[in-house]
Protein backbone atom coordinates (compact mmCIF):
# COMPACT_ATOMS: atom_id res chain seq x y z
CA UNK A 1 0.00 0.00 0.00
CA UNK A 2 1.14 3.80 -0.79
CA UNK A 3 0.70 6.07 1.85
CA UNK A 4 0.31 9.83 0.31
CA UNK A 5 -0.22 13.01 2.33
CA UNK A 6 -2.62 15.60 1.19
CA UNK A 7 -3.27 18.78 2.63
CA UNK A 8 -6.05 21.25 2.66
CA UNK A 9 -7.65 24.12 5.12
CA UNK A 10 -10.98 22.50 4.47
CA UNK A 11 -11.44 19.26 5.35
CA UNK A 12 -14.48 18.19 2.99
CA UNK A 13 -12.63 19.43 -0.37
CA UNK A 14 -10.07 17.53 0.77
CA UNK A 15 -11.97 14.95 1.02
CA UNK A 16 -13.38 15.49 -2.30
CA UNK A 17 -10.03 15.59 -3.99
CA UNK A 18 -9.40 12.22 -3.11
CA UNK A 19 -11.95 10.18 -4.03
CA UNK A 20 -11.70 11.93 -7.36
CA UNK A 21 -8.41 11.23 -7.73
CA UNK A 22 -7.70 7.83 -5.86
CA UNK A 23 -11.68 6.67 -5.78
CA UNK A 24 -12.94 4.29 -3.36
CA UNK A 25 -9.88 2.04 -2.94
CA UNK A 26 -8.14 4.98 -1.25
CA UNK A 27 -8.64 4.41 2.36
CA UNK A 28 -8.20 7.72 5.03
CA UNK A 29 -5.43 6.50 7.56
CA UNK A 30 -5.39 9.51 9.65
CA UNK A 31 -6.86 13.49 10.15
CA UNK A 32 -4.76 15.68 11.19
CA UNK A 33 -5.59 19.39 12.33
CA UNK A 34 -2.71 21.67 11.81
CA UNK A 35 -1.00 24.72 12.04
CA UNK A 36 2.13 26.39 10.32
CA UNK A 37 3.45 28.67 12.82
CA UNK A 38 1.86 29.85 16.20
CA UNK A 39 -0.78 32.16 15.05
CA UNK A 40 -1.05 30.86 11.35
CA UNK A 41 -3.94 29.61 9.86
CA UNK A 42 -5.06 25.95 10.54
CA UNK A 43 -4.98 22.92 7.71
CA UNK A 44 -5.98 19.76 7.89
CA UNK A 45 -3.40 17.09 6.85
CA UNK A 46 -4.60 13.50 5.52
CA UNK A 47 -3.08 10.22 5.53
CA UNK A 48 -4.38 8.37 2.85
CA UNK A 49 -3.65 5.11 2.32
CA UNK A 50 -3.83 3.53 -1.82
CA UNK A 51 -4.03 0.07 -2.77
CA UNK A 52 -1.59 -0.44 -5.88
CA UNK A 53 -4.48 -1.83 -8.01
CA UNK A 54 -6.46 1.60 -7.21
CA UNK A 55 -7.67 4.24 -9.72
CA UNK A 56 -4.55 6.08 -9.46
CA UNK A 57 -2.28 3.13 -10.23
CA UNK A 58 -4.45 1.83 -12.80
CA UNK A 59 -4.10 5.26 -14.27
CA UNK A 60 -0.21 5.54 -13.63
CA UNK A 61 0.13 1.85 -14.74
CA UNK A 62 -1.96 2.88 -17.91
CA UNK A 63 0.35 5.74 -19.02
CA UNK A 64 3.32 3.91 -18.59
CA UNK A 65 1.66 0.51 -20.72
CA UNK A 66 0.84 4.13 -23.53
CA UNK A 67 4.55 4.81 -23.02
CA UNK A 68 6.07 1.80 -23.61
CA UNK A 69 3.81 0.84 -26.53
CA UNK A 70 4.97 3.70 -28.37
CA UNK A 71 8.57 3.25 -27.54
CA UNK A 72 7.67 -0.78 -28.98
CA UNK A 73 6.01 0.51 -32.20
CA UNK A 74 8.74 3.24 -32.75
CA UNK A 75 11.23 -0.24 -31.77
CA UNK A 76 9.22 -2.24 -34.62
CA UNK A 77 9.50 -0.16 -36.88
CA UNK A 78 13.04 0.84 -36.85
CA UNK A 79 13.48 -3.32 -37.12
CA UNK A 80 11.12 -3.34 -39.95
CA UNK A 81 13.37 -1.15 -41.59
CA UNK A 82 16.21 -2.63 -40.90
CA UNK A 83 14.52 -6.02 -42.26
CA UNK A 84 14.37 -4.45 -45.18
CA UNK A 85 17.17 -3.28 -45.82
CA UNK A 86 18.74 -6.25 -44.60
CA UNK A 87 16.94 -8.13 -47.11
CA UNK A 88 18.51 -5.77 -49.38
CA UNK A 89 21.84 -6.01 -48.76
CA UNK A 90 21.23 -10.30 -48.60
CA UNK A 91 20.28 -9.94 -52.05
CA UNK A 92 22.65 -7.28 -53.26
CA UNK A 93 26.07 -9.27 -51.90
CA UNK A 94 24.90 -12.92 -51.86
CA UNK A 95 25.59 -13.10 -48.03
CA UNK A 96 23.08 -14.61 -45.20
CA UNK A 97 20.81 -11.78 -43.16
CA UNK A 98 23.09 -13.57 -40.12
CA UNK A 99 26.54 -12.57 -41.10
CA UNK A 100 24.93 -9.24 -42.14
CA UNK A 101 24.46 -8.64 -38.97
CA UNK A 102 27.17 -10.27 -36.79
CA UNK A 103 29.73 -8.40 -39.11
CA UNK A 104 27.29 -4.97 -38.32
CA UNK A 105 26.86 -4.35 -41.95
CA UNK A 106 23.56 -2.72 -41.41
CA UNK A 107 22.56 -0.47 -40.59
CA UNK A 108 25.83 1.30 -41.53
CA UNK A 109 26.52 3.16 -44.67
CA UNK A 110 30.03 2.06 -44.74
CA UNK A 111 28.30 -1.75 -45.38
CA UNK A 112 31.00 -2.76 -47.64
CA UNK A 113 34.17 -1.75 -45.65
CA UNK A 114 32.39 -3.29 -42.72
CA UNK A 115 31.62 -6.43 -44.34
CA UNK A 116 35.68 -6.35 -45.79
CA UNK A 117 36.83 -6.12 -42.25
CA UNK A 118 34.86 -9.07 -40.88
CA UNK A 119 35.85 -11.10 -43.66
CA UNK A 120 39.85 -10.59 -43.87
CA UNK A 121 39.55 -11.06 -39.82
CA UNK A 122 37.62 -14.16 -40.29
CA UNK A 123 39.16 -15.79 -43.47
CA UNK A 124 42.04 -17.71 -43.89
CA UNK A 125 44.67 -18.41 -46.63
CA UNK A 126 47.48 -20.82 -46.51
CA UNK A 127 49.70 -22.76 -49.63
CA UNK A 128 49.91 -26.31 -49.25
CA UNK A 129 54.04 -25.52 -49.51
CA UNK A 130 53.90 -23.69 -46.29
CA UNK A 131 52.64 -26.56 -43.71
CA UNK A 132 55.18 -28.05 -41.56
CA UNK A 133 55.18 -31.40 -41.84
CA UNK A 134 57.24 -33.56 -39.33
CA UNK A 135 57.38 -36.56 -41.45
CA UNK A 136 58.01 -37.47 -45.32
CA UNK A 137 56.51 -37.35 -47.39
CA UNK A 138 54.23 -35.42 -46.70
CA UNK A 139 50.87 -36.73 -46.75
CA UNK A 140 47.72 -35.04 -48.06
CA UNK A 141 44.43 -36.60 -47.64
CA UNK A 142 41.34 -35.33 -49.94
CA UNK A 143 38.02 -35.75 -48.69
CA UNK A 144 34.75 -34.80 -49.67
CA UNK A 145 31.50 -35.65 -51.20
CA UNK A 146 30.78 -37.75 -54.12
CA UNK A 147 31.88 -35.82 -57.75
CA UNK A 148 32.94 -32.62 -55.71
CA UNK A 149 36.58 -32.97 -57.53
CA UNK A 150 38.80 -34.70 -55.61
CA UNK A 151 40.49 -36.69 -57.72
CA UNK A 152 41.14 -33.80 -60.32
CA UNK A 153 41.90 -31.40 -57.37
CA UNK A 154 44.45 -34.12 -56.38
CA UNK A 155 46.00 -33.98 -60.16
CA UNK A 156 46.02 -30.30 -60.52
CA UNK A 157 48.04 -29.67 -56.96
CA UNK A 158 50.51 -32.65 -57.90
CA UNK A 159 50.60 -31.05 -61.56
CA UNK A 160 51.15 -27.43 -59.69
CA UNK A 161 54.06 -28.60 -57.60
CA UNK A 162 55.31 -30.03 -60.22
CA UNK A 163 55.81 -27.46 -63.05
CA UNK A 164 55.76 -24.18 -60.98
CA UNK A 165 58.05 -25.78 -57.44
CA UNK A 166 59.73 -28.87 -59.23
CA UNK A 167 58.30 -30.92 -56.62
CA UNK A 168 57.91 -34.41 -56.96
CA UNK A 169 54.58 -36.27 -56.05
CA UNK A 170 52.87 -39.28 -55.82
CA UNK A 171 49.35 -40.72 -55.57
CA UNK A 172 47.49 -43.59 -53.63
CA UNK A 173 44.41 -44.20 -54.02
CA UNK A 174 42.24 -45.99 -51.72
CA UNK A 175 39.33 -45.58 -54.31
CA UNK A 176 38.97 -49.56 -55.01
CA UNK A 177 35.50 -49.92 -54.69
CA UNK A 178 34.41 -48.15 -57.97
CA UNK A 179 34.90 -49.01 -61.23
CA UNK A 180 36.98 -46.52 -62.80
CA UNK A 181 38.17 -45.28 -60.10
CA UNK A 182 41.83 -46.51 -60.09
CA UNK A 183 41.91 -45.31 -63.97
CA UNK A 184 41.28 -41.84 -63.72
CA UNK A 185 44.11 -41.38 -61.19
CA UNK A 186 46.14 -43.60 -63.31
CA UNK A 187 46.17 -41.85 -66.60
CA UNK A 188 46.58 -38.16 -64.25
CA UNK A 189 49.88 -39.91 -63.31
CA UNK A 190 50.84 -40.92 -66.82
CA UNK A 191 50.25 -37.88 -68.49
CA UNK A 192 52.37 -36.53 -65.47
CA UNK A 193 54.68 -39.59 -65.26
CA UNK A 194 53.82 -39.59 -61.74
CA UNK A 195 53.46 -42.44 -59.41
CA UNK A 196 50.04 -44.16 -58.05
CA UNK A 197 49.53 -46.66 -55.72
CA UNK A 198 46.64 -48.77 -55.05
CA UNK A 199 46.14 -49.92 -51.55
CA UNK A 200 42.99 -52.44 -50.68
CA UNK A 201 44.08 -53.11 -46.79
CA UNK A 202 44.32 -49.95 -44.25
CA UNK A 203 47.86 -52.31 -43.00
CA UNK A 204 49.32 -51.77 -47.01
CA UNK A 205 49.39 -47.89 -46.19
CA UNK A 206 52.88 -47.53 -44.71
CA UNK A 207 54.38 -50.16 -47.05
CA UNK A 208 52.86 -48.24 -49.72
CA UNK A 209 54.81 -44.77 -49.21
CA UNK A 210 57.97 -46.65 -48.93
CA UNK A 211 57.47 -47.01 -52.92
CA UNK A 212 57.30 -43.60 -53.44
CA UNK A 213 60.99 -42.77 -52.24
CA UNK A 214 60.77 -39.73 -54.68
CA UNK A 215 57.32 -38.25 -54.07
CA UNK A 216 57.93 -34.99 -51.68
CA UNK A 217 54.26 -35.04 -51.22
CA UNK A 218 51.86 -37.59 -51.59
CA UNK A 219 47.99 -37.31 -52.24
CA UNK A 220 45.78 -39.73 -50.73
CA UNK A 221 42.77 -39.76 -53.16
CA UNK A 222 39.60 -41.04 -51.05
CA UNK A 223 36.48 -42.96 -52.17
CA UNK A 224 33.54 -40.04 -52.59
CA UNK A 225 31.29 -40.50 -49.68
CA UNK A 226 27.97 -39.58 -49.03
CA UNK A 227 28.63 -37.62 -45.88
CA UNK A 228 25.71 -39.23 -43.93
CA UNK A 229 27.38 -42.78 -43.88
CA UNK A 230 29.48 -41.81 -40.93
CA UNK A 231 30.49 -45.73 -41.18
CA UNK A 232 32.13 -45.45 -44.69
CA UNK A 233 34.00 -42.52 -43.32
CA UNK A 234 35.10 -44.34 -40.07
CA UNK A 235 36.47 -46.86 -42.84
CA UNK A 236 38.77 -44.68 -44.62
CA UNK A 237 40.50 -43.42 -41.61
CA UNK A 238 41.19 -47.03 -40.51
CA UNK A 239 43.68 -46.44 -43.52
CA UNK A 240 44.65 -43.24 -42.40
CA UNK A 241 45.19 -44.36 -39.31
CA UNK A 242 47.62 -47.16 -40.55
CA UNK A 243 50.38 -43.37 -41.12
CA UNK A 244 52.08 -41.36 -38.59
CA UNK A 245 50.89 -38.36 -40.33
CA UNK A 246 48.95 -36.65 -42.17
CA UNK A 247 46.67 -33.38 -43.46
CA UNK A 248 42.74 -33.98 -44.07
CA UNK A 249 41.70 -31.91 -46.72
CA UNK A 250 37.83 -31.09 -47.25
CA UNK A 251 37.07 -30.74 -50.84
CA UNK A 252 33.01 -28.78 -51.53
CA UNK A 253 31.83 -27.56 -54.75
CA UNK A 254 30.87 -23.85 -54.49
CA UNK A 255 27.36 -24.75 -56.10
CA UNK A 256 26.60 -26.15 -53.05
CA UNK A 257 24.18 -24.11 -50.52
CA UNK A 258 25.91 -22.96 -47.32
CA UNK A 259 23.63 -25.13 -45.19
CA UNK A 260 25.11 -28.07 -47.56
CA UNK A 261 28.60 -27.52 -47.45
CA UNK A 262 27.65 -26.58 -43.69
CA UNK A 263 26.10 -29.85 -42.97
CA UNK A 264 29.04 -32.17 -45.12
CA UNK A 265 31.84 -29.74 -43.53
CA UNK A 266 30.26 -31.26 -39.77
CA UNK A 267 29.89 -34.93 -40.86
CA UNK A 268 33.25 -35.31 -42.10
CA UNK A 269 34.85 -33.24 -38.98
CA UNK A 270 33.28 -35.55 -36.61
CA UNK A 271 35.75 -38.27 -37.97
CA UNK A 272 38.66 -36.43 -39.52
CA UNK A 273 38.99 -32.98 -37.70
CA UNK A 274 39.03 -30.49 -40.78
CA UNK A 275 41.08 -28.20 -40.85
CA UNK A 276 42.12 -27.47 -44.31
CA UNK A 277 39.65 -26.97 -47.55
CA UNK A 278 39.65 -26.21 -50.99
CA UNK A 279 37.09 -25.13 -53.04
CA UNK A 280 36.09 -27.19 -56.08
CA UNK A 281 33.92 -25.86 -59.13
CA UNK A 282 34.03 -21.96 -58.57
CA UNK A 283 33.17 -21.66 -62.56
CA UNK A 284 30.15 -23.71 -62.02
CA UNK A 285 28.80 -21.74 -59.42
CA UNK A 286 26.33 -18.31 -59.93
CA UNK A 287 28.50 -16.42 -56.96
CA UNK A 288 30.39 -17.66 -54.21
CA UNK A 289 29.54 -15.57 -51.35
CA UNK A 290 27.75 -17.96 -49.41
CA UNK A 291 30.68 -20.56 -49.78
CA UNK A 292 33.31 -17.64 -48.60
CA UNK A 293 30.48 -17.08 -45.99
CA UNK A 294 30.60 -21.08 -45.16
CA UNK A 295 34.70 -20.59 -45.51
CA UNK A 296 34.90 -17.55 -42.80
CA UNK A 297 32.07 -18.62 -40.20
CA UNK A 298 34.14 -22.40 -39.68
CA UNK A 299 37.93 -20.32 -39.51
CA UNK A 300 38.63 -22.93 -42.32
CA UNK A 301 42.16 -22.62 -43.86
CA UNK A 302 41.95 -22.40 -47.61
CA UNK A 303 44.34 -23.84 -49.80
CA UNK A 304 42.87 -23.85 -53.31
CA UNK A 305 40.08 -23.10 -55.05
CA UNK A 306 39.06 -24.59 -58.51
CA UNK A 307 37.76 -23.21 -61.42
CA UNK A 308 37.29 -25.81 -64.38
CA UNK A 309 38.35 -29.15 -65.62
CA UNK A 310 41.67 -29.14 -66.85
CA UNK A 311 44.59 -30.85 -65.39
CA UNK A 312 46.50 -28.43 -63.69
CA UNK A 313 45.57 -25.61 -64.95
CA UNK A 314 42.53 -24.71 -63.33
CA UNK A 315 43.53 -23.97 -59.75
CA UNK A 316 44.00 -21.00 -58.20
CA UNK A 317 45.93 -19.69 -54.90
CA UNK A 318 44.14 -16.96 -54.01
CA UNK A 319 44.74 -14.30 -51.39
CA UNK A 320 41.91 -12.14 -49.09
CA UNK A 321 41.72 -9.75 -51.11
CA UNK A 322 41.03 -11.61 -54.67
CA UNK A 323 38.28 -13.69 -53.02
CA UNK A 324 37.03 -10.38 -51.19
CA UNK A 325 36.81 -9.11 -55.44
CA UNK A 326 35.20 -12.66 -56.19
CA UNK A 327 32.32 -11.74 -54.10
CA UNK A 328 31.68 -7.90 -55.04
CA UNK A 329 33.88 -6.48 -52.26
CA UNK A 330 36.87 -5.19 -53.76
CA UNK A 331 38.23 -1.93 -52.58
N1 LIG B 1 33.62 -27.23 -63.95
C1 LIG B 1 34.47 -27.88 -63.14
N2 LIG B 1 34.49 -29.21 -63.13
C2 LIG B 1 35.35 -29.84 -62.31
C3 LIG B 1 36.21 -29.13 -61.44
N3 LIG B 1 36.92 -30.02 -60.73
C4 LIG B 1 36.52 -31.24 -61.15
N4 LIG B 1 35.59 -31.14 -62.09
C5 LIG B 1 34.88 -32.20 -62.81
O1 LIG B 1 34.00 -32.85 -61.92
C6 LIG B 1 33.88 -34.23 -62.26
C7 LIG B 1 34.18 -35.08 -61.04
O2 LIG B 1 35.54 -34.90 -60.68
P1 LIG B 1 36.34 -35.94 -59.84
O3 LIG B 1 37.69 -35.39 -59.64
O4 LIG B 1 36.23 -37.29 -60.44
O5 LIG B 1 35.49 -35.91 -58.51
P2 LIG B 1 35.68 -36.83 -57.23
O6 LIG B 1 35.36 -36.00 -56.06
O7 LIG B 1 36.98 -37.48 -57.23
O8 LIG B 1 34.52 -37.86 -57.47
P3 LIG B 1 34.33 -39.27 -56.71
O9 LIG B 1 35.63 -39.94 -56.68
O10 LIG B 1 33.32 -39.94 -57.57
O11 LIG B 1 33.78 -38.95 -55.38
C8 LIG B 1 34.86 -34.46 -63.40
O12 LIG B 1 34.15 -34.40 -64.59
C9 LIG B 1 35.81 -33.29 -63.31
O13 LIG B 1 36.39 -32.93 -64.54
C10 LIG B 1 36.15 -27.69 -61.46
O14 LIG B 1 36.85 -26.98 -60.75
N5 LIG B 1 35.27 -27.13 -62.32
MG1 LIG C 1 37.52 -39.49 -57.19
Amino acid sequence: MEVIKVKDTDIQSALDMVKRQYGSDAMILEIRKKRKYVFGPTYYELLIGIEQSSAKGNLDNLEALEKAIKRLDAAVSALAVKEDELDALSRQTGFSKELLVKARAVPTEDWKNTLRQYLSNKLEFVRLESIKFQTFPKVVVLLGPTGVGKTTTAAKLAGYLLLERNVSSGFVTIDTFRAGAVEQTKLFGKAMNLPVEVVRRPHQMQKVLAKLPDAHYVFVDTIGRNPKEIGKLTEIKMYLDELEEWIPVLCLNAGLRKEEMQKAFEYFNKVFHIEYFILTKVDEAENISSAVEFMAENGLKTLALTNGQNVPDDLLFPDIENVLGMVGLSL
